[in-house]
C-alpha cells in the first residue's frame, strides 16, 4: 500500500496509527501542504479534493481517512477497531465523528488559510478561532468518555476507532497551545495511547518528512 501523507496533517497521523496498528506495511509518498503540494493537478488525480491522506491499494485509490480507516479494518480484521455490537459500534463512531466531523473540518489549513486571506484575520484570532472550537468539540468528547470510557481508552476496556481520531486530535490541541485541564479523561487516555509503539511510531516527529 502507498499512503499519502504529510507529517502533521492530523488525518494522516489517523491512518497511520490505523496501519502501524494492524500491522500493514506500507510505502509513504510524501505531500508538502505547506508548499500546497496537495492541490497540484496530479496529486488531485489521486485525490479530487486536493486533501490528504489518499492510500492506494493495488488499483483502488481511497480518500477520507474514516473511510480509509474502516476499509483497512474491513481488510484486515485483527486487531477490529469497531465493537461487534451495533450499540457500541455507533458510540465509538460517535466520539470519532465529534473529531472528524466536528472539530478537525473547522480547523484545518485551508479554512486557516481563509480566515487570513481573504476575512483578514489575524494570527492571534485564527489560533483564538483554533483553540475554541477544539475546546467545544472536547467538552462533549470528554463527557461522553467519562460515560462510556475506561482508564485507558475512550470506550469499553478496548483500543477503538475513537482512540485513532483522539490523539491526532490532543497532537493539534497542544500545538496551538489549547488548555486540556479541563479534559482529564482525555489527557490520561491520550498519555496512555501515545505510549504504544503503534501510536508512537505514527507521531509527526517520527516522521521522515518532519521538518
Ligand atoms: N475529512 C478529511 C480531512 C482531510 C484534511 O482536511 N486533510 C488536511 C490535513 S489534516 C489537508 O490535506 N489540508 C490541506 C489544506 O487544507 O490545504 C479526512 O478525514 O481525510
Amino acid at each position: 500500500m502507498k499512503l499519502y501523507t504529510y507529517f502533521r496533517s492530523s488525518a494522516s497521523f489517523r491512518v497511520r496509527i490505523a496501519l502501524k496498528l494492524k500491522g500493514i506495511p506500507y510505502e509513504p509518498a510524501f505531500v508538502h501542504l505547506p508548499k500546497g503540494e496537495q492541490r497540484a493537478e496530479q496529486y488531485r488525480g489521486k485525490n479530487p479534493q486536493g486533501l490528504v491522506p489518499a492510500l492506494e491499494d493495488g488499483d483502488a485509490v481511497l480518500t477520507q481517512s474514516l473511510a480509509i480507516i474502516e476499509y483497512l479494518d474491513e481488510t484486515h480484521p485483527e486487531p477490529p477497531f469497531l465493537p461487534a455490537d451495533p450499540v457500541g459500534r455507533a458510540r465509538v463512531r460517535a466520539m470519532a465523528m465529534v473529531v472528524a466531523c466536528d472539530i478537525h473540518p473547522l480547523n484545518n489549513l485551508q479554512v486557516l488559510k481563509y480566515l487570513k486571506d481573504p476575512l483578514g484575520h489575524d494570527q492571534d484570532d485564527i489560533d483564538r478561532w483554533y483553540r475554541h472550537w477544539v475546546s467545544r468539540g472536547f467538552e462533549g468528547l470528554e463527557e461522553l468518555v467519562r460515560r462510556h470510557g475506561s482508564e485507558k481508552y475512550c470506550f469499553a476496556d478496548r483500543l477503538s476507532l475513537a482512540d485513532i481520531c483522539l490523539v491526532p486530535q490532543m497532537w493539534n490541541a497542544r500545538r496551538f497551545k489549547t488548555d486540556l485541564t479541563p479534559f482529564p479523561n482525555l489527557v490520561r487516555i491520550d498519555a496512555h495511547l501515545s505510549a504504544l509503539p503503534a501510536f508512537a511510531e505514527a507521531a509527526p516527529p517520527a516522521q521522515p518528512d518532519a521538518f
